[in-house]
C-alpha cells in the first residue's frame, strides 16, 4: 500500500487561484503516495485519528501564520491571517509531530514548522529584509526565477549534487531566527533563509519555494516529493 499523505486544506489556495496545475497532490503522487485532504478544523479527536492513519504531514501555503504565535504584534505591513488555518495546522503539527511521523512544509508550511519550533518570521521582506530579488514574482507560478544555494551536510546538497537550485517565489514572508533544532540547508542569493530541516528528527522539512508547481520538469522539485513519500514508507 502507499503511504497516506494528509494535506492541510487548500480553501484559501482555491480563492487565491492556486489549483493550477500541475499541485501539491499531484507531486504526493507522483512520488508514490496517496494523497489526502485534511479537514478545517481545530477539533483534536477528529486530528487526531487522522494523524493516527496518515504516515506524514504535508503543510501547504497559504496565508501569513499570526505574528502573536511568535510573539509578535502583526506590523503594518500587509499581513493577512487566517485564524482558521493557524488553530487547524497548530493541532495537526504537535499531532504529527508526537507520533515522529515525518512533515513538510511549503511556503506557509516552512514557516509554520518554524513558528511551531519557537523560531521567528520576517512578517514582510521589503519592510524587514530589503533585497533586490523579488521574492513575489511576477512571472507564472512554474517559471523559476531566483536561486538557491544548498548548504553542505544537508539533505539539500545531497538532493541537487551541491548545484544552485532554480526556484519560484510567491512569498513576502520568509524565516528570521530559526526555531529549536532547525537548521538552515538552503540560502537565497540575498540570503534569505529558503530552506530548513531538523537534523534530530526522522523527516522535517521546510522549503520556501514551490516545488508543487516545477516537479514535472525539475528534478529537484520531483526529489523534495520523492524524499518525503520515501520518509514517510520507512
Ligand atoms: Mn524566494
Amino acid at each position: 500500500m502507499r503511504p497516506l499523505i494528509g494535506l492541510t486544506p487548500l480553501v484559501e489556495d482555491v480563492r487565491m487561484k492556486h489549483w493550477m496545475r500541475p499541485g501539491y497532490m499531484e507531486g504526493v503522487s507522483a512520488a508514490g503516495g496517496l494523497p489526502v485532504m485534511l479537514p478545517l478544523t481545530a477539533d483534536e479527536g477528529e486530528l487526531a485519528e487522522a494523524a493516527a492513519r496518515c504516515d506524514g504531514l504535508l503543510l501547504t501555503g497559504g496565508p501569513d501564520v499570526d505574528p502573536a504565535r511568535y510573539g509578535q504584534e502583526i506590523l503594518p505591513v500587509g499581513v493577512g491571517i487566517s485564524p482558521e488555518r493557524d488553530a487547524m495546522e497548530c493541532a495537526a503539527f504537535r499531532l504529527f509531530e508526537a507520533a515522529g511521523k515525518p512533515i513538510l512544509g511549503i511556503c506557509r508550511g516552512v514557516q509554520l514548522i518554524n513558528v511551531m519550533r519557537g523560531g521567528t518570521l520576517y512578517q514582510d521582506i521589503p519592510a524587514q529584509h530589503p533585497s533586490n530579488i523579488a521574492h513575489r514574482q511576477l512571472e507564472d507560478h512554474d517559471v523559476p526565477t531566483h536561486e538557491v544555494r544548498p548548504l553542505p551536510s544537508t539533505p539539500l546538497w545531497e538532493l541537487s549534487g551541491g548545484q544552485p537550485l532554480r526556484v519560484n517565489t510567491l512569498h513576502h514572508q520568509a524565516v528570521d531566527r530559526p526555531g529549536e533544532g532547525v537548521e538552515v540547508m538552503g540560502v537565497a542569493p540575498d540570503g534569505l533563509i529558503e530552506a530548513i530541516w531538523v537534523p534530530s528528527y526522522r523527516y522535517m522539512w521546510g522549503v520556501q519555494w514551490h516545488p508543487e508547481y516545477l516537479w514535472p520538469k525539475d528534478s529537484s522539485a520531483m526529489g523534495i516529493f520523492r524524499a518525503f513519500v520515501e520518509a514517510c514508507k520507512a
